[in-house]
């Protein structure tokens, strides 16, 4: 399947940012501000790991030879930091390829100019030429998103480390004293902060999109530092405490769900995005005691399937944008606006996290549903597609291969059917589009210390 996806990409998009599979051309899209190859990097260590040894060559080849920094354009700091900054480091880290550093640190320093705010919370977006950030139009009242400003810790320190320049390291320290000084409601943390004064604009909470990712990297965080980065696993515990209390629902039918919060009414909705809870909560429940480690276990798994659920009910097999339980609806999507499948990860995300931690072979049984559903209803002539509507087998395709799928999707996929030592949890914690950063064994302090 990634060779399938690689080849397409590679004879009819190389250097744009994504494969159009149905029409056999490029997207470039305007999330990157001017930067391409988004599948070249996102696929990067992907074909690594899977020894696509000649297709790993092409992809370096192009970094070599063609990824050019030199760019103009509005660009989210967020997708540069986790699929560009995450990807080469990744490579770097795998390979020793100096090249993947040296592109990393250059693109990490053309970030900067986005902290430059009142509080130091950076603004979503930034001109990679000429440094000017703001944020979001959508965002209510100029403000910055938790899920993209909580979703830089783990990259920056690696900069730090890489180049013993602070500055990365400071940034992002700097974004976890601001968090941790201002007040959450029941000790929620609501998804949209203002750079400029430092408090809360809206109150909405979600594990799913626009706060998901924070919470991954508070325990991530830590496991990173060798578990010495106590602040980050008491900021995840007290945060994970408070969504259990307030956002934690058991269906009519029996599935235990995480609702949405919308100043103090619950959303009984949960998005796709949400669905890589369950691979985080298991991964946060083997770090605590006995009965703390056994009801998170619990929750992890029945997350897990829950989200299996909203894959089993659909006519494809594959979930859909979010589903809800409300209305005597069960994991399914209500709206005709969020049956669409995007070829998105987080489901098989948490199947290998679990298959991992418990080597209960329902994951993988799961996971083989997941591999079937794509090849029968994503595959298309020339590579992989999002469908429109899971809930029927004549599938009308979105025409888009999305990096993610190269990324993380398969990515997640090989390593739930491989042994357990391939990046090795032990070893290895994956950021938020499945690159692998390695855990510090060493020293940490200094980059964690300004
Ligand atoms: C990816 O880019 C990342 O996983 C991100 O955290 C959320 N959205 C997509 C995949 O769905």
């Amino acid at each position: 399947m990634m060779k399938f996806a690689w080849d397409n990409y590679k004879q009819y998009a190389l250097g744009k940012n994504e494969l159009r599979p149905l029409t056999k051309n490029g997207h470039i899209g305007n999330m990157f501000g001017g930067l391409r190859g988004a599948t070249v990097i996102d696929a990067l260590d992907t074909l690594y790991i899977m020894e696509l040894e000649e297709e790993f060559q092409e992809a370096k080849q192009w970094v070599e030879k063609s990824f050019d920094l030199n760019v103009n354009g509005e660009a989210s700091l967020f997708e540069v930091n986790i699929r560009y900054i995450g990807g080469l480091l990744a490579a770097y880290y795998l390979t020793g390829e100096e090249v993947f550093k040296n592109k990393a640190l250059e693109l990490g320093e053309k970030l900067l100019p986005a902290f430059n705010t009142p509080t130091g919370i950076p603004r979503g977006v930034i001109n990679l030429g000429s440094g000017m950030s703001w944020s979001w139009g959508w965002a209510s009242a100029g403000s910055s998103i938790l899920a993209e400003f909580g979703t830089l810790h783990l990259e920056f320190l690696h900069l730090s480390q890489l180049s013993g320049n602070p500055v990365f390291a400071e940034k992002v320290m700097n974004i976890r004293r601001v968090l941790n000084r201002v007040e959450k409601p029941q000790g929620l943390y609501p998804n949209f902060l203002s750079p400029v004064t430092g408090s809360w604009v809206q109150h909405h909470v979600s594990i799913g999109g626009l706060g998901d990712s924070f919470y991954e990297y508070l325990i991530k965080s830590w496991l990173m530092s060798d578990k010495k980065d106590s602040e980050a696993k008491k900021m995840y515990d007290d945060a994970l405490e408070a969504i259990e209390k307030h956002l934690v629902k058991k269906s009519a039918g029996g599935l235990t769900y995480i609702a949405e919060w919308r100043g103090g009414i619950l959303d009984h909705k949960m998005g796709h995005l949400a669905c890589f809870s369950g691979g985080m909560i298991a991964l946060g429940a083997e770090h605590g005691g006995d009965e703390r480690r056994q009801r998170h276990m619990e929750l992890a798994a029945e997350i897990t399937n829950t989200c299996h659920e909203s894959y089993a009910r659909s006519d494809t097999k594959l979930g859909p944008e979010a589903f809800r339980f409300d209305a005597g609806s069960e994991a399914m999507a209500t709206r005709l606006s969020e049956r669409y499948y995007i070829l998105r990860p987080e489901v098989v995300e948490s199947y290998m996290y679990l298959w991992r931690l418990t080597h209960d072979p329902k994951y993988r049984h799961w996971g083989w549903e997941v591999v079937k559903a794509l090849e029968k209803h994503c595959r298309v002539e020339a590579g992989f597609s999002g469908i429109r509507d899971v809930y029927t087998t004549t599938p009308s395709h979105d025409n888009m291969q999305q990096s993610f799928f190269l990324a993380e999707t398969l990515k997640y996929l090989y390593l739930l059917f491989c042994e357990d030592d391939v990046l090795s949890l032990e070893d290895w914690v994956f950021n938020t589009e499945a690159h692998p950063l390695p855990i510090n064994h060493t020293d940490f302090k200094a980059a964690v210390q300004p």
